[in-house]
């Protein structure tokens, strides 16, 4: 990258903070001065998709009073439990490159023909070392974004005090709240981020790129693990033998992975998302993997997994934004126990039961 892309970069990224920033003191007052939960979450539900945007810029935040709003709206919705599951959520990972946002655009075009609603939230784990916004997976989306039965959210994951994708599955049920029905979750698939995606979805996509083994292209065995479609992309040009060639290594190196969970036989396909090759097939064979799910109950197993392990998630991160905004002792104290065990010089363990002692010594 050049410096004066690095540049533009940081400059793009302190104004998307500040617009970030600026959207927050917006929903609070919003919320003070006009806006009740009740007629926030009427809002979402009639289609309000500013209504939309701005309760899901509410689940990046580490403020607890955001987190209260968001809450009060989460309950004021119409509740779901009658109505079962009402929507599709879709993981789509891949390294960097390997043409995720390209696919999706292409994915949602085809469920959009099919009278979906689609909404794409795009989780972008660098953003939590840079700050990063995701505008040129925006530019990628750009004929999905303009669709009206379309939203596409770039989510930055710059919480200091959530995991790679806290809040994202509340993101998931606002978007549903608001009418789509096809939730796809984009995450690059190089870190922590795809096993908190994998545990928000219902079908989890892996792309990969043809030529290479899996090592090669920095995808651990675990992930492909998780993976219950398997997609060589750019399959297309002088490529084509090649991506061929792999889809079938692929195909052969599953014979030795355990069973999936949802019990079905992962496959291997090939597509070109550039030129919109093969995707069609790719939403077939999700559509037919989620009706097996359903009528085998896979699909509501997995989700009752899931929000227990939501569950789970929030008591930890409740608990430290908790103790961080009471005290800046305690957090001047995470501070180093994080580095602590960054440098290798604290077991995780250790560093956690300090972390608890901190928090009995403060309550007594
Ligand atoms: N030839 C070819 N190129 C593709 C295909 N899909 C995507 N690309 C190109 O690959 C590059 C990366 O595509 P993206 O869709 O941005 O990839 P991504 O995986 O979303 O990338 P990150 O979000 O940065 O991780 C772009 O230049 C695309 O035009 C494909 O099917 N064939
Ligand atoms: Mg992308």
């Amino acid at each position: 990258m050049s410096e004066s892309s690095f540049q533009k970069k940081g400059q793009t990224n302190k104004a998307s903070e500040a617009a970030r920033v600026e959207a927050l003191h917006r929903i609070r007052s919003a919320k003070s001065s006009r806006r009740s939960p009740e007629a926030w979450a009427a809002a979402i539900e009639n289609g309000d998709r500013d209504a939309l945007s701005q309760a899901i810029t509410l689940t990046e935040s580490n403020r607890l009073q955001d987190l209260e709003i968001l809450t009060a709206i989460l309950k004021a919705l119409k509740p779901t439990k009658s109505k079962g599951v009402t929507s599709n959520r879709i993981g789509v990972t891949g390294v960097p490159g390997v043409g995720k946002s390209t696919f999706i655009e292409a994915f949602g075009q085809v469920l959009l023909e099919q009278g979906h609603r689609v909404a794409v939230l795009a989780i972008d784990p660098s953003s939590a070392r840079s700050g990063g916004s995701l505008l040129g997976d925006k530019t990628r989306m750009d004929a999905l974004s303009k669709k009206s039965s379309a939203f596409v959210r770039p989510s930055p994951t710059s919480t200091n005090l959530g995991g790679v994708a806290s809040g994202t599955y509340e993101a998931i049920l606002l978007c549903e709240a608001a009418g789509f029905d096809r939730i796809v979750v984009e995450t690059v698939g190089v870190g922590q981020s795809e096993t908190a995606v994998r545990d928000l979805t219902d079908a989890f996509l892996l792309l990969m790129l043809p030529g290479g083994g899996d090592e090669l292209q920095g995808i651990k065995r675990g992930i492909m693990e998780m993976a219950d479609l398997l997609i060589v992309n750019k399959d297309d040009g002088s490529n084509r033998p090649l991506a061929r060639e792999t889809a079938s290594q692929y195909q052969q190196a599953l014979r030795l992975f355990p069973p999936n969970p949802g019990g079905h036989t992962v496959q291997v396909k090939s597509t070109s998302a550039l030129e919109k090759k093969g995707v069609k097939e790719i939403v077939n064979a999700v559509n037919v993997l989620i009706d097996e799910w359903s009528e085998n109950g896979w699909l509501e197993s997995q989700r009752k997994k899931q929000r227990l392990c939501q569950l789970d998630g929030h008591v930890h991160t409740l608990a430290r934004i908790a103790r961080w905004n009471a005290s800046k002792t305690a957090a001047s104290a995470w501070t180093q126990l994080q580095h602590e065990v960054a440098t290798n010089e604290r077991h995780p363990l250790d560093a956690a039961q300090a972390w608890s002692y901190i928090h009995l010594e403060e309550d007594s």
